[in-house]
């Protein structure tokens, strides 16, 4: 083994002062940019982002070492101006520098998610009652016309976060639900997008017009949230127990009231870290769904054979997560669409704490760390025909059960840093598009070209606006 000074440096971009390797990179979603270069360069790349060293990571094997090897090490994360406005300065979890505030987080977060707040019986209960209203929601939209089901998605998914972190919902017509999707929309088109403003941070003392939207998307975002905030805790304080997120990070805050703690959990502190839940609970999922009906109206008969063994397995039965083995084709064609299209393609930047070395090469403190999980995903070493939509990569010869390929396959990352809701994204995708698919059939408008498949590059890949179908199953109880 090399000692980090003695290891050689990864082969790297040009690079020119102040702009950084930008010239050389090619053009188009940064994804797939950086994919290109690693088949030209190899699986560990220098750049520089502006002034700021880098390193694209784009192979699993080191990947794994970013992640979890050498998790700690390359536990952090970089300030960017966008993120900063977002979250005022890393006072959350996602953006949040390696540090005691971070670490204290996500273990209040995490224990009231699926330990001492609820529990995947309780998650499972919140989801299946809002699956029910998705799908009686729908009923209205089965006479031909046509339909782009956001909005209708967003707002069963906004109502399973409202009920974890503040015990409350919306309605699909509150003007605060319809608020919410405006300023969403703004932050979503502006936030750690790779825009020019997080290379290069001078450019803030512009007058950009991209940085007052968001101010004014996180102004809004942050007034919404403190009112919820503020009727929840009014309730607390009437004596309901604090079994919700908000209740958690609120009982925290007091228990650690006079002690070195209660820095890390002032009201900003608070109000970040639910932002983050509110904000990754929703876009990250509402976007995997549209992605999942996109490729089900492209691939019709993989969805009639979903729709088949549902029928044969459930019987009109309504579907429990307990139903996940039983469901082998609709469970590995999530996993691929989790691979195919990743929602964080690139992950949020991590940074190296200290000195280390990373397949074989020197890796300097403070190094910006790109784990590019597109690039792992469409590995063709690890991966048959990897850009082949073949959900049944992911099932056994004989097609009754499903066998995730670990390694390679990292769609909520892992490790310290690894996604909080990877559980409760499970069960909301999978519940919500089971009941879903046994209620309707989905199918492209006449006439109508099938989603482009591509992916529209922002904080997470969306697929663009499309319009669906529905259709009523007669086969259903
Ligand atoms: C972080 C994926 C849903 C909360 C992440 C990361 C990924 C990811 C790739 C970053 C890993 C890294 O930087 O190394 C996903 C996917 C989801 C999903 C694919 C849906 C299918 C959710 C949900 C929540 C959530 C529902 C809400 C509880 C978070 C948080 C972090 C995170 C708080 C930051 C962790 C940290 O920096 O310590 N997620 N996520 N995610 N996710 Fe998720
Ligand atoms: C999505 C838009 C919201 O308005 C704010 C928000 C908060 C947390 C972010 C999320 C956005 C995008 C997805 C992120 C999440 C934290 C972790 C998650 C980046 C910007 C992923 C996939 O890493």
């Amino acid at each position: 083994l090399h000692s980090s000074s003695s290891a050689p440096l990864p082969p790297s971009l040009p690079w020119l002062p102040i702009l950084g390797s930008l010239l050389s990179l090619p053009r188009g979603p940064p994804h797939l940019a950086l994919t290109r270069l690693a088949h030209a360069h190899g699986p560990v790349l220098g750049l520089w982002l502006g002034s700021h060293r880098a390193v694209v990571v784009s192979r699993a094997q080191e990947v794994h070492e970013v992640l979890i090897g050498q998790g700690r090490v390359f536990g952090g994360r970089p300030p960017m101006v966008t993120t900063d406005i977002l979250t005022r300065g890393g006072q959350d979890i996602a953006f949040a520098n390696y540090g005691p505030a971070w670490r204290l987080h996500r273990k209040i977060v995490h224990a009231s998610l699926y330990k001492g707040g609820f529990g995947m019986e309780e998650i499972e209960a919140i989801v299946s009652a809002e699956a029910k209203e998705l799908c009686a929601g729908l009923f209205g939209y089965c006479n031909g016309q046509s339909l782009d089901l956001t909005t209708e998605l967003t707002c069963a998914v906004t109502n399973i976060i409202c009920a974890l972190t503040f015990s409350s919902g919306y309605s699909r017509t509150d003007p605060e639900f319809v608020s919410m999707l405006r300023w969403n929309e703004g932050i979503v088109r502006t936030v750690a997008r790779d825009a020019p403003v997080d290379i290069f941070p001078w450019l803030r003392f512009l007058p950009l017009a991209d940085l007052r939207s968001l101010r004014a998307c996180v102004q809004e975002r942050d007034s919404v949230l403190l009112s919820k905030m503020k009727q929840r805790q009014a309730c607390l304080e009437e004596g309901s127990p604090p079994q919700d997120v908000l209740g958690c990070l609120l009982a925290a805050q007091h228990a650690a009231r006079g002690d070195l703690r209660a820095r890390h959990l002032t009201d900003t502190h608070l109000l970040m870290t639910v932002g983050d839940i509110f904000g990754a609970g929703v876009e990250t999922t509402s976007t995997v769904l549209r992605w999942i009906i996109a490729y089900l109206v492209t691939y019709p008969k993989i969805q009639a054979a979903i729709q088949a063994q549902l029928d044969v397995m459930l019987e009109g039965a309504f579907p429990c997560l307990a139903d996940q083995v039983r469901l082998p084709l609709l469970q590995a064609t999530i996993w691929e669409v989790l691979r195919s299209r990743p929602v964080s393609p690139i992950f949020i930047p991590h940074v190296a704490l200290k000195n280390t070395t990373l397949g074989g090469f020197h890796i300097a403190r403070g190094t910006r760390v790109l784990v590019n999980l597109y690039a792992v995903h469409h590995d063709p070493t690890v991966w048959d025909d990897p850009e082949q939509f073949q959900p049944g990569r992911f099932l056994s010869s004989d097609g009754l059960q499903v066998t995730p390929p670990r390694p390679h396959f990292l769609p909520f990352g892992a490790g310290p840093r690894g996604c909080l809701g990877e559980a409760l994204a499970k069960a909301e995708i999978f519940l919500l598009m089971a009941s879903l698919l046994q209620t309707f059939t989905l199918s492209l408008p006449p006439q109508c070209p099938a989603p482009n498949l591509e992916g529209v590059h922002g904080v997470v890949l969306r697929p663009p606006p499309f319009k669906v179908c529905l259709k009523h199953r007669s086969t259903c109880a």
